[in-house]
């Protein structure tokens, strides 16, 4: 009896779907089979019709493999047997996810443009379009301030920061897969601009007049001025120790 020696049949997952594996044989036959998850799928012996059982999840289990056997009616009956590979197609079951709700980034206020801040992480367990993802910035007004390479994920710095002008940026990072539909997450990125020496100290006034008793300096006493730094105008270093060094010239 002739029967084919492999067959490959494709099912779709999440839904009920039929192979014929009748379609080599003709005349009256019974088929039976084997296979490693007999749960899963049901042969009718007539018809060798094979039904999915359950709904199939491609990501838990994407390969099927078995044995057919076809049995002829005669009073000597003859059995042909052919391997069975049963393959899940993907279906767009799966959103792509961050691997973290918020990501917290930070980088140097003189940080060269280019210079990679972030590196987000993200999984999509489909396959093919369906896991394929695509990463972009929702937030328009920061799209000129960081850009997010589309096939990594990655956040690097479009243009130069300034911590005395805004030290702190948020947006909302996005990734989408290549299903149609497609499906997406998002996860909120926090970027801190840190601080560098960028910026001189300055006297609030561009100059000082003081007396001082002369038996003050024979004394040898301290002398001690406060040089403020304009608030408003200028902007101000963070956390750094301010040392001013003064010195006096006699113009008399
Ligand atoms: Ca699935
Ligand atoms: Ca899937
Ligand atoms: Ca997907
Ligand atoms: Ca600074």
């Amino acid at each position: 009896m002739q029967y084919c020696t492999h067959m490959c049949q494709l099912v779709k997952e999440n839904l009920y779907d039929s192979v014929n594996l009748s379609t080599c044989l003709a005349g009256e036959i019974q088929y039976y089979m084997d296979l490693d998850e007999d749960t899963a799928f049901i042969l009718n012996p007539t018809t060798g019709l094979l039904l999915t059982n359950r709904s199939l999840d491609r990501e838990q289990q994407s390969v099927y493999h078995g044995t057919v056997y076809a049995t002829d009616k005669a009073s000597l009956p003859l059995t042909a047997t052919a391997l069975l590979l049963i393959m899940v197609t993907d279906q767009n079951d799966n959103d792509p996810i961050l691997s973290k709700p918020i990501y917290y980034g930070a980088a140097l206020e003189t940080a060269v443009i280019g210079s990679t801040i972030l590196k987000p992480k993200a999984t999509d367990l489909d396959v093919h379009q369906n896991g394929h993802m695509t990463f972009t910035v929702l937030t328009p007004d920061l799209q000129d301030t960081f850009e997010v390479n589309s096939n990594t994920g990655y956040v690097s710095l479009k243009q130069e920061l300034d911590r005395e002008a805004l030290e702190s940026y948020s947006f909302v990072l996005k990734v989408t897969d290549g299903g149609t539909p497609s499906r997406y997450s998002t996860a909120q990125v926090i970027i801190t601009v840190l601080d560098s020496n960028d910026n001189s100290p300055v006297f609030e006034e561009e100059s000082y007049s003081f007396q001082v008793k002369q038996k003050n300096l024979i004394r040898n006493k301290t002398l001690s001025l406060l040089g403020n730094m304009r608030g408003g105008k200028v902007k101000q270093e963070k956390e750094r120790l301010l040392v001013i060094l003064y010195m006096f010239k006699d113009t008399s």
